[in-house]
């Protein structure tokens, strides 16, 4: 069966550039859902994801000269980096205390990363058992003030108004994530923390990073240097490629951490490992170094499973990665290990998961996984073969649910495109917002959240990035975040997301399904 799934890729990845030839179509985990037409009512709050459950109370509070922030002990952070935003944008002073006109408190009952928040027209609260949930109540306030709030400058003319309020919301899963390939074209650490920024404020919370793939390395690891040294000097299309020190792994880390965003590091292997084995002539067979790789085509050349220093590698380079993310899942790749047969495969699987990262340890793979003998606690992406992400959550997996056909944001959003993949088809905001990843036998409990994926064959620079993950991202999010879903309640909110992106400097892609707003 994945020896079916993995010839069924290597057919379809010979000729991966937008024929949409030669691809069978995959199943969905559930019903289409969040779509039960135009309700004919426009958007009440301009709020995405949309909470639990909202009351608009009908009045107004206004933010102004006079606005301070009350946060004590660990609601301390949450307080100063509200406290920060409201700074920059409004030139207010917002001093910081116990008590303020906005006031953070940790001690409620709500669940993790729930949050009561309460709008009068004498201030605001909010109320959370944990600083994630603060962080998203504050989140959901700053949605309801003018966009301008986004703002890195005080802006002039802008009166403050926030609509009265009550909200009680927690999120439906605990995992809503992103997925950002650096292997195919490398991203900077400041490309990468202003996606952050973006995502956590549509309340996404983990950030994937794919470090490694045929075309490039890019996390320094002490004990193999020419991985970066060599293996980070390509990407695709020749260009200079580059490499995550450890410690610039670790200053996005930190810098995603204050922002609730857990960040999952995957080194992709068994197959995906031509730029390792470009680096190291002794991974190799022939005993001498692969040919750097930089095409769009997946490659997907397997490490020589049985070279004497192959397990050796794999197992220092896993040592190091889960050291760098010591509190975290670590991602171990998995996918599209063409040419390996289904036992080496699975026994190397199985090697990795039991003796390297070991009883207990939390690990992802890609739903190829499944085809291996799997030791929970661990999780499954489903991207592709849905029955073989079935047989991983049948050993006790849970679901990271990323259905290439909704999720994977390197497919075009229109047939007339000028870059991107078509091989799952043409992904719209709305294809991205109508699925469900529970159905098909999988349960709420089984499914551990969402996650979109950029590829990043075509993907260059920070413009065609912003354009490929917003607003389909923000999709995304609210299938994540949200019980009850309705598209066209979404078009409606989804509108004035555009002038908080266009605020925050993000060249969104104008869906024509959406009447964007203006900032
Ligand atoms: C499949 S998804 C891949 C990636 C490609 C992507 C292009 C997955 C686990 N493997 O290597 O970049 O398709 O859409």
């Amino acid at each position: 069966m994945l020896l079916l799934a993995l010839v069924a890729c290597e057919s379809f990845h010979a000729d991966p550039i937008d024929t949409g030839r030669g691809r069978p179509p995959r199943p969905d985990t559930g019903e289409d859902s969040g779509d039960t037409g135009d309700s004919g009512a426009g958007p009440s709050l301009p709020l995405v994801p949309w909470p639990q459950s909202v009351t608009a109370t009908g009045g107004t509070w206004t933010i102004d000269a006079t606005v301070s922030v009350g946060a004590a002990g660990l609601a301390a952070r949450e307080g100063d980096a509200l406290a920060e935003r409201l700074r920059a944008s409004t030139g207010f002073a917002v001093p910081i205390g116990e008590t303020g006109t906005i006031q953070l408190e940790l001690g409620g009952d709500e669940p993790p990363e729930g949050y009561t928040l309460d709008v009068t027209a004498e201030g605001v609260t909010v109320t959370a058992s944990d600083p994630a949930g603060l962080f998203y109540g504050v989140q959901t306030l700053l949605q309801l003030a003018p966009a301008a709030v986004y703002g890195a400058t005080p802006a002039a003319d802008v009166v403050w108004t926030v609509p009265t309020v009550h909200v009680e919301d927690a999120p439906r899963f605990g995992w809503r994530g992103v997925m950002i390939d650096v292997a195919r074209h490398f991203f900077s650490v400041a490309d990468i923390e202003r996606q952050v920024d973006v995502m956590a404020a549509h309340k996404l919370n983990r950030l994937h990073l794919h470090l490694s793939d045929d075309q490039g390395w890019r996390i320094e690891i002490l004990s193999w240097p020419r991985l970066a040294e060599v293996g980070g000097a390509t990407e695709v299309g020749g260009g200079p490629g580059g490499y995550y020190t450890q410690a610039d792994l670790e200053a996005i880390i930190a810098y995603a951490e204050a922002r609730h965003v857990t960040v999952i590091p995957e080194v992709d292997f068994p197959g995906h490992a031509n730029a390792a084995l470009s680096a190291y002539a002794e991974l190799n067979e022939s005993g001498v170094a692969a040919e750097p790789y930089t095409g769009t085509p997946v490659l997907s050349t397997p490490l020589w499973l049985d070279g004497p220093d192959t397990r050796p590698f794999v197992a220092d380079v896993w040592r190091e990665l889960a050291a760098l993310a010591p509190d975290t899942v670590v991602h171990i790749g998995g996918d599209e290990a063409v040419g390996l047969s289904a036992v080496d495969y699975a026994d190397f699987v199985e090697w990795l998961e039991h003796d390297v990262a070991g009883e207990g340890s939390r690990v992802v793979g890609w739903d190829e996984i499944g085809g291996a003998q799997l030791s929970a606690p661990f999780y499954v992406q489903y991207w592709y073969d849905l029955e073989s992400a079935r047989d991983a959550v049948a050993q006790g997996g849970r679901m990271i649910a990323s259905p290439a056909t909704h999720t994977y944001f390197d497919m075009k959003q229109s047939s007339d495109a000028e870059y991107g993949q078509v091989w799952a088809g043409i992904v719209t905001t709305r294809t991205a917002y109508v699925w469900d990843p529970v159905g098909n036998g999988l349960t709420e409990e089984t499914v551990a959240g969402v996650e979109a994926c950029l590829w990043t064959e075509f993907i260059d620079d920070n413009a065609k990035m912003d354009f490929m993950l917003w607003p389909r991202a923000a999709a995304t999010a609210e299938v994540g975040w949200t019980t009850d879903r309705v598209w066209s309640d979404f078009q409606g909110r989804l509108a004035y997301d555009g002038a908080r992106l266009t605020v925050m400097g993000v060249g969104y892609a104008p869906d024509p399904d959406i009447d964007w707003v203006a900032p």
